[in-house]
């Protein structure tokens, strides 16, 4: 008699949990992102979920799967699910989306920005507005920009020093936009989950790869797998804290600006602490052993020749209203 009483309270409260009648009627949103847990997308995340929680008193808590985990490791499949509200929170890089919302490309043009401030004058201002009213319309409410960053060459051939020396690497590559820019200087690209790439570059099966140095190589370890890399700032990457629309529209404006103020001081945090890493970062590959080569400005000018026709033909896909926008704000900064 006493056992089946204990395990009737057991039950109904078991119930009430699962049916969230608690009292403060919490609830857990599940943020996905496609990078490991040592990254600073990571702990761009974390931070968000730490300050959501205490200035929601625990209304809302959440919590953060890295590596694609919820998305079957398809780190393109993540934005499509928030958009359709079968994930809360998303955190990824504008090349995943390329799929998705093609116009994404636009940040990511190669040689499109020189400096920090021409991304700031874009992600932070008018035209990044531009590319959260198209993600609207998909479904994903873009709460703050954040920062992959300048993404750099590596590999394990050779020193790259010019277009040429790209010729023949079997490059793996994150997106779309990236397989006409290898093609355009004469590698081998190969698009793969980035959670397959680290044991790709291992055991070999590709040469080379492309990635920030502050968000990703560091943190990554990727100077364990690869000898050489070359800063050649070639393309800009931002990150994006995103929620779902449908999750969105079931929040009193009250708590939608404690969610975005939240997102903008995490990203924030983010976008410092990716900018400090890649300060820091060439002088501790080198210690790590990685042969560092920092082109000239002749170097860099060869690059963006042979790379052209790959920011002509997205530009195009992107559209001249938006790549202008970009280009006018960045103009605006000299
Ligand atoms: O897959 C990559 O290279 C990464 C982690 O930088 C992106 O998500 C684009």
């Amino acid at each position: 008699m006493a056992f089946s009483r204990i395990t009737g309270t057991a039950l109904a409260a078991g119930l009430a949990v699962t049916l969230g009648l608690g009292a403060a009627s919490a609830e857990t949103l599940r943020l996905s992102h496609n990078t490991g847990d040592t990254t600073t997308w990571h702990q761009g995340a974390e931070r968000f979920a730490e300050l959501i929680a205490e200035r929601t008193d625990d209304a809302i808590t959440v919590r953060v799967f890295p590596n694609a985990q919820l998305s079957g490791g398809d780190q393109m499949r993540q934005a499509e699910m928030v958009g359709r509200g079968a994930l809360d929170l998303v955190v990824t890089s504008a090349i995943n989306v390329t799929p998705l919302v093609p116009e994404m490309a636009v940040f990511s043009l190669p040689y499109l920005y020189g400096n920090y401030d021409e991304v700031d004058a874009t992600t932070q201002g008018a035209p990044g507005e531009m590319l959260s009213e198209i993600l609207l319309d998909r479904g994903i409410v873009v709460l703050a920009w954040g920062e992959n960053g300048f993404r750099e060459v590596t590999n394990n051939t050779r020193e790259i020093r010019s277009p040429e020396d790209m010729r023949g690497l079997n490059m793996r590559v994150a997106g779309p936009m990236y397989i006409d820019v290898m093609n355009e200087l004469g590698a081998n690209p190969q698009q793969m989950q980035w959670g397959e790439t680290m044991s790709a570059l291992q055991q070999g099966v590709v040469d080379g790869q492309e990635n920030p140095i502050g968000a990703v190589i560091i943190p990554q370890q990727v100077y364990e797998v690869q000898d050489y890399l070359t800063a050649w700032h070639y393309s800009y990457d931002p990150i994006f804290l995103g929620i779902s629309k449908e999750k969105w529209d079931s929040y009193d404006a009250e708590t939608q600006a404690t969610l975005r103020e939240t997102a903008q001081e995490a990203m924030a945090y983010q976008r410092e602490i990716t900018r400090q890493g890649t300060a820091e970062g060439i002088d501790f590959l080198r210690e790590k052993g990685m042969q560092v080569y920092e082109p000239t400005a002749e170097e860099l000018a060869a690059f963006r020749e042979a790379t052209q026709p790959a920011f002509d033909k997205w530009a195009e896909r992107v559209g001249p209203e938006i790549v202008g926008a970009f280009q006018d704000a960045i103009v605006a900064t000299k």
